[in-house]
């Protein structure tokens, strides 16, 4: 059984829960899917912890931006939040996590962090006019991926590949206070989850141990949804 864990974003209680449940459920091996620490309140335990599972990891636009805030947007919140992640994690693991690669293929299935042609570009729960651009060369039944933080399967426009984002697990956008993962059996079929946690807890402390832009991260955590 494998784990799908993506959009972790330095929430560690949503992490250990999601661990708690997939390990419950006979989870051995994990894809960590990027965004493991940029705008939550415990980036380097976070990425402590994940060092600890049997774990393949790809880059999110989170380890991107981390080690290369101008290439993010030059937005108040995103900055500041870089600024303290990069001084809570430390320069080498920032460059660390900036060096993995941007998608794995294990057969059947390609693991990217937004689309295979982007890091932040991404597939939506309804299709968008650029979905058939956002495929980009992926072959594989399966297509699975992150950033959007919200939880959903279906076909793709083209038919023949199913897309899946495993949903957020550290901060769902979808109204859903739960986090989001997923689970693969041996034979390859999927299942999308969710797993109760303090989620106030993680909110508090996000207002507690983050500068400024932590009450933006707070709400976010506590509403599931992109407030600004
Ligand atoms: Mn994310």
């Amino acid at each position: 059984m494998l784990a799908l864990l993506y959009d972790i974003h330095g929430n560690l209680p949503a992490l250990e829960a999601v661990i708690g449940d997939a390990e419950q459920s006979g989870a051995q091996r994990y894809l960590l899917g990027g965004d493991y620490a940029l705008f939550g309140p415990w980036p380097e335990e976070t990425v402590q912890r994940l060092r600890a599972l049997d774990a393949v990891w790809i880059r999110g636009n989170g380890e991107r931006w981390s080690a290369r805030p101008a290439d993010a947007p030059d937005d108040e919140v995103v900055q500041a939040a870089i600024g303290a992640c990069r001084e809570m994690l430390g320069e080498e693991t920032v460059e660390e996590l900036a060096a993995l690669p941007e998608a794995y293929v294990d057969g059947h299935a390609r693991y990217c962090h937004g689309s295979p042609v982007s890091d932040v570009r991404s597939f939506f729960p309804e299709p968008a006019d650029d979905e058939p651009d956002l495929l980009g060369d992926a072959i594989e039944p399966r297509l699975v991926f992150g950033h959007t933080h919200l939880q959903f399967r279906r076909e793709s426009v083209l038919g023949g590949l199913e897309l899946v984002n495993p949903g957020s697990v550290g901060m769902p956008f979808d109204g859903d206070n739960r986090a989001g993962y997923a689970l693969v059996a041996d034979g390859g079929e999927l299942e999308l989850r969710r797993v109760a946690y303090d989620h106030e807890e993680s909110s508090e402390a996000a207002r507690e141990r983050l500068p400024g832009f932590g009450e933006t991260i707070a709400r976010r955590i506590s509403q599931a949804a992109f407030v600004t």
